[in-house]
């Protein structure tokens, strides 16, 4: 490819809107170009750098015995109210109407689709296990796009759907994606972990995601310093290892905490430590109000109380709700002498403290010397708390630790979610029929290719690892308008292509420095510039990845280009 007419319109400066790497690299290099907020446009480099991804997600999809196909976009709103999704979804679902006035959704995962694609047409036992996958846009209007392609309203998926007749047959179509996810990430160098996650509205049990580890990643994994579990820690459960304290109960007493809110202020006021403080927060669990207790030097985890009380909708309650049930605002909230409406729920660490401080459900007053069983009542004891970092790793192997982490992929266990609601069944081999049993299993394709530029980059821009980089070879003659030199050029041009190598051929005629400062920008494996040897035909080969520079004679050149692009 000329490069003097390709358009890559790299951009000098660094755009003030793009917060992390890869967005300002995707945006310099000329990979993307927005076209309205948190909708994006890849440019031919980016294009190529994205079905790179996409032909390894697609290699090792079709080698996991996976079959492709490619479903609408558009979907209709009876799909959607047939497995009763239309109503749980709210803004983030784009709807559209069509010139009759039919409603109708964009589609932001195919569940539905599928489902009721292969119920019409799969009918027999002797059909199953059946994996299709798509790699198609996707649709989900984020409130707030942020990261350049990292979290946009459009981006693409490849999403996988899974069919078996049985939940052991699931466990092996389960084990095949995840497998197939490991080389998929380890093609693309990233550094990666599987770690155990929420299945959030997805319903089933095992679920994992694919974590690329990065300091700007949104989610948070709580790993072992010692094995190898990691998980999300919107789920990582806690081990419950405390000791009670021994310290004698003392009398209870109210103190005067005017304006002393968070545990912060009140536990410096009363000179009492974070850990003898109890947090007592209002939620409301399916429109019923729930307090929830937690040790004040703990975070509680909404995703734990849903799970806890198996519930739909856990919010935190709002000032009104509070005064109206817990007779006080936020911060003087306590357990004692709580409304019988009120359900009482805390975690396991509550119940080793003596002596503790808590709100009085009395405007600017606390109590002192609280004693849980002694003088509050607690419906449950549950795992409520956010994993901290130097707690006991929850196989009892290690320390934890906490690492940010970006989703590239997420494997779910759907069971029976929607085949059940939209009756896909087959027929067994006794002729009983029975609803398949599904798995669901989605990568953010670009989204990896984002993540592969926070992983490879370096001050002067990205260094592509050779198996997603939109081009093998950057050939650069120094001054086009030297006969030795172009002639030289066209020739390698010529030789490097008919060995089906990618080369961007800069025929600008740009100063040397603006040429290389370009160059280091769009990171390809490999650069050859021709410059005062070309009459000898000796041209210079440099390696963006380890800055090594070797003088080659074009007689050994493409062996030598060979060793460090993918073939
Ligand atoms: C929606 C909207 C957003 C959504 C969903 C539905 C996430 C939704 C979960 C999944 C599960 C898996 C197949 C590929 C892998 C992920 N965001 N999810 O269902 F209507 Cl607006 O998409 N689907």
């Amino acid at each position: 490819m000329k490069q003097s007419t390709y358009l890559s319109p790299t951009l000098r400066d660094i755009p003030s809107d793009a917060e992390v790497k890869s967005h300002q690299l995707m945006l310099r290099t000329g990979l993307i170009r927005q076209s309205t907020s948190g909708v994006y446009s890849f440019l031919p480099l980016g294009l190529k750098a994205l079905q790179k991804v996409e032909g390894i997600i697609r290699e090792e999809m079709n080698r996991s015995g996976a079959q492709e196909l490619l479903m609408p976009a558009i979907q209709s709103a009876e799909l959607w109210q047939e497995s009763g999704r239309w109503e749980a979804y709210g803004p983030e679902l784009m709807r559209l109407h069509d010139r009759h006035g039919r409603e109708f959704a964009l589609g932001p995962t195919h569940e539905e689709v599928i489902t009721t694609l292969v119920r019409d047409d799969v009918r027999s036992y002797k059909k199953l296990p059946m994996t299709l996958y798509q790699i198609q846009n996707k649709f989900r209007d984020e409130r707030r796009p942020r990261f350049g392609v990292l979290r946009s309203r459009e981006f693409l998926m490849k999403d996988a759907y899974s069919f078996d007749t049985s939940f052991d047959g699931l466990d092996e179509s389960y084990q095949k994606m995840f497998d197939a996810y490991s080389r998929i990430f380890t093609r693309c160098e990233l550094d990666f972990r599987a770690v155990v996650a929420d299945s959030g509205a997805m319903g089933g049990k095992d679920t994992h995601e694919f974590m690329v580890l990065s300091d700007i990643g949104e989610d948070t994994i709580a790993y072992s310093d010692e094995s190898d579990f990691a998980a999300n820690i919107e789920i990582a459960s806690v081990a419950v290892n405390y000791k009670k304290s021994d310290e004698p109960m003392k009398e209870l007493e109210e103190k005067e905490t005017h304006n002393q809110k968070s545990i912060e202020e009140v536990s410096s006021f009363l000179n009492v430590d974070a850990s003898k403080c109890i947090k007592s927060l209002l939620f409301i669990v399916d429109n019923d109000p729930v307090l929830v207790l937690v040790r004040g030097d703990h975070e509680v985890n909404d995703v734990k109380i849903k799970h806890a009380l198996d519930a739909q909708i856990v919010e935190m309650a709002t000032e009104e709700d509070t005064k109206q049930w817990m007779k006080t605002v936020p911060g003087y909230v306590g357990p004692l002498s709580v409304s019988d409406d009120v359900k009482v729920i805390a975690d396991h660490a509550v119940k080793y403290i003596a002596n503790a401080v808590c709100g009085a459900n009395k405007d600017h007053t606390h109590y002192m010397n609280v004693n849980p069983e002694r003088d509050f009542k607690v419906d449950e004891y549950y795992d409520l708390r956010n994993i901290q970092e130097g707690d006991p790793s929850p196989d009892g192997k290690g320390t934890i630790r906490f690492k940010e982490g970006i989703e590239v992929g997420h494997v779910f266990k759907l069971g029976t979610r929607y085949s059940e609601a939209m009756n896909a069944s087959f027929l067994d081999d006794q002729g009983k029929t029975k609803p398949m049993i599904m798995g669901c299993y989605g990568i953010g394709v670009s989204r990896t290719l984002a993540a592969v530029i926070e992983q490879h980059h370096d001050e002067n821009g990205i260094v592509w690892p050779a198996s997603v980089a939109p081009f093998d070879v950057h050939l650069i003659p120094v001054n086009i308008k030297q006969e030795d030199q172009r002639s030289l050029a066209d020739e390698l041009y010529t030789d490097l292509q008919n060995e089906r190598l990618e080369v961007l051929y800069d025929d600008r005629a740009e100063r040397p420095g603006v040429k290389f400062k370009d160059s280091d920008l769009f990171g390809f494996p490999v650069r050859i510039t021709v410059g005062k040897k070309a009459a000898e035909g000796i041209v210079e080969l440099k390696l963006r990845k380890t800055g090594e520079v070797i003088e080659v004679h074009k007689d050994e050149l493409i062996q030598t280009v060979k060793q460090y692009v993918s073939n």
